[in-house]
């Protein structure tokens, strides 16, 4: 006897004949139909982690990794909610997700049946598209229609920009198999194929970008969150043979290869004086990737607004984040780049004019680089130096996480060199949530074997601590806990660290260490309590033996606020000589 699910059991084998091989799954019974047809599915790797929210940012770190939609279930109620901070970050990091959820039939919403909450479009304009499946299936049109959906939706999911996508799947009871049930996939299940546009310029396009390309000197380039592209890389290293123009990149640009990138602008911007600012103001802004880190960025941008600036991206909804776009460039940045690369420099005055406006970033760059050497005081240590010696004892080949708030920040402010061209960075700096930072480097550690360095504060490490509340092995994790007892961010920023009411309400100070959370879930816990072993300790740290590891630094916050703060002043200083 065949099932009355079959259409639903062939969702995982159309899954799995698309290419996605990843499934998190959640606990619960009105799920069961699709729980059995994905961890029944040979190709398909399943993991059941408890805790909905965990569970969201797990499979956001596994599309990180893979870059295919990873699929996420859950069970129907409030479940689905718990789902919604990973389905936000993803559509704004543009990540692509196929999310389920399980419901119950229509006629059953609202009518206390229990575990019901209304699920259709539950996560609004956070995703790029909702569906509801059809709760019946005795009529082919059903099970057409179900293929189809599930088809679009995987191929919506994967166009540019990536993101979200939401089916949402009333079942009606009894969930589970009769036990002569035969329990298998069909033979042939359509798949729709969707082949994407390359994003090339056209020759129309080429024309004109060439004509205006020669009619400025000042050109600066700012690269705002990118994935590792080799392609990119390589684009940006011949554009740079032929043109001499500056080019900004945080650490979350993933450009840290090229020699050349501009990495401490987020340092200097803030720190120099108006009238280096003003020299800095470009008159051409060409800018690519998702969001920037720098504030200083962003404000030094907005006061000083280029002429023109082109924002280079192959599809999507388009941010302006700097105020100033005035060209949408429909490709991907590496085919503009390639073109970039092939109009011929021309040696002249106008060129000259262009060197000069370089120098002037190189110069500021150098400076800072300056300020930052031999910086760290020997008789203190604090957080900023530990991210220093982190960064600098990285292994060659990691991926490096970053949470927010200050971690990133730290991070950035040291930056990667190019002798890093194996290290990729991620960070989810699509919302910027502390709560999925540990999860999404869970994601990655289950679905490769590449080591995962995560830094991370203490409240978005001790607010995500479910992210290890599973039964899989992560041993290719490792923990850089920076715990101030706080958020230290807001001690850092103007305004709320001088409120009588900081303490309390927004640094929101907590007392625990990660010695018991560690205990706990079997993680391997070291502690930086002298700055003499670390050494050794980043020795240990660093040592992939098939364990997890913490490595915690207990430091208060006034010391942090004071190692940064004198950075910021030797910077300042440096204008004055
Ligand atoms: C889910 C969520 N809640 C609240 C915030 C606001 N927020 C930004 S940073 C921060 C404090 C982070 O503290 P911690 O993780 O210890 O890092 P630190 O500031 O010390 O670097 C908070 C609460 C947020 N970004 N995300």
């Amino acid at each position: 006897m065949s099932s009355r699910f079959q259409a639903i059991y062939d969702i995982a084998a159309l899954c799995a004949k698309k290419g996605l091989t990843h499934a998190v799954l959640c606990p619960g019974s009105r799920c069961a139909p699709l729980t059995l047809a994905f961890t029944r599915h040979q190709d398909i790797s399943c993991r059941t982690i408890s805790d909905e929210r965990s569970a969201g940012f797990i499979a956001l770190g596994i599309s990180q990794e893979t870059r295919q939609p990873a699929i996420l279930l859950c069970t129907s109620g409030t479940a689905a909610y718990n789902f919604a901070p990973a389905v936000a970050e993803a559509y704004f990091s543009r990540r692509p997700l196929l999310v389920f959820t399980a419901d119950r039939p229509v006629e059953w919403i609202g009518q206390q049946d229990g575990q019901t909450i209304y699920q259709t479009n539950i996560y609004g304009n956070h995703v790029k598209k909702t569906y509801q499946l059809p709760q019946e299936y005795d009529h082919a049109d059903n099970q057409w229609a179900i293929i189809r959906m599930v088809n679009e939706a995987i191929n919506v999911s994967r166009q540019e920009p990536p993101g979200p996508v939401h089916i949402n799947a009333p079942f009606r009871e009894p969930l589970y198999p009769k036990p002569n049930e035969v329990f298998g996939f069909s033979n042939s299940i359509r798949v729709t194929e969707d082949h994407v546009s390359s994003f090339e310029l056209d020759n129309a396009q080429k024309i004109v970008i060439e004509e205006e390309w020669r009619t400025y000197n000042n050109v600066l380039l700012v690269a705002g969150q990118l994935d590792a592209d080799d392609a990119l890389i390589n684009s940006l290293a011949n554009f740079f043979r032929n043109h001499n123009v500056p080019i900004v990149g945080d650490i979350i640009s993933n450009l840290h290869p090229i020699e050349k990138v501009v990495r401490r602008a987020d340092l200097f911007l803030g720190n120099c004086p108006e009238g280096i600012l003003k020299t800095l103001k470009p008159d051409l802004l060409v800018t690519f990737g998702n969001s920037t880190i720098s504030k200083s960025l962003k404000l030094f941008l907005r006061k000083h607004p280029p002429a023109t600036h082109w924002h280079i991206q192959p599809a999507g909804e388009v941010a302006d984040t700097f105020q100033s776009i005035t060209k949408i460039i429909r490709a991907t940045p590496t085919s503009f780049f390639v073109f970039l690369s092939s109009i011929p420099r021309i040696d002249n005055f106008e060129n000259q004019k262009q060197n000069n406006y370089n120098k002037l970033w190189e110069v500021e760059e150098r400076r800072a680089n300056r300020s930052l050497e031999d910086y760290f005081p020997p008789q203190d240590f604090g957080e900023l130096e530990l991210a220093n010696e982190i960064i600098n004892s990285l292994p060659p080949k990691v991926n490096l996480h970053l949470a927010n708030s200050m971690s990133v920040r730290y991070a950035n402010f040291i930056g990667l060199k190019t002798r890093h061209n194996s290290i990729r960075v991620f960070a989810n700096r699509g919302t910027s949530g502390i709560d999925g930072c540990t999860s999404t480097s869970i994601g990655h550690c289950f679905a490769s074997d590449v080591p995962n360095i995560l830094i991370t504060g203490d409240l978005a490490f001790f607010y995500d601590r479910n992210a290890f509340w599973h039964n899989y092995s992560f041993a290719n994790l490792r923990v850089v806990l920076l715990n101030n007892h706080g958020g230290i961010i807001f001690k850092m920023i103007d305004g709320p660290g001088d409120a009588p009411e900081a303490d309390e309400y927004f640094i929101t100070k907590q007392r625990l260490t990660a010695k018991l959370l560690c205990e706990e879930f079997g993680i391997t816990y070291l502690k930086v309590d002298h700055k003499r072993k670390l050494k050794n300790l980043l020795k240990d740290f660093f040592e992939f033996d098939g364990t997890p590891k913490v490595l915690e630094l207990e430091s208060d916050l006034v010391s942090n606020k004071l190692l940064f703060e004198n950075l910021k002043q030797k910077i300042k200083k440096s204008y004055e000589l």
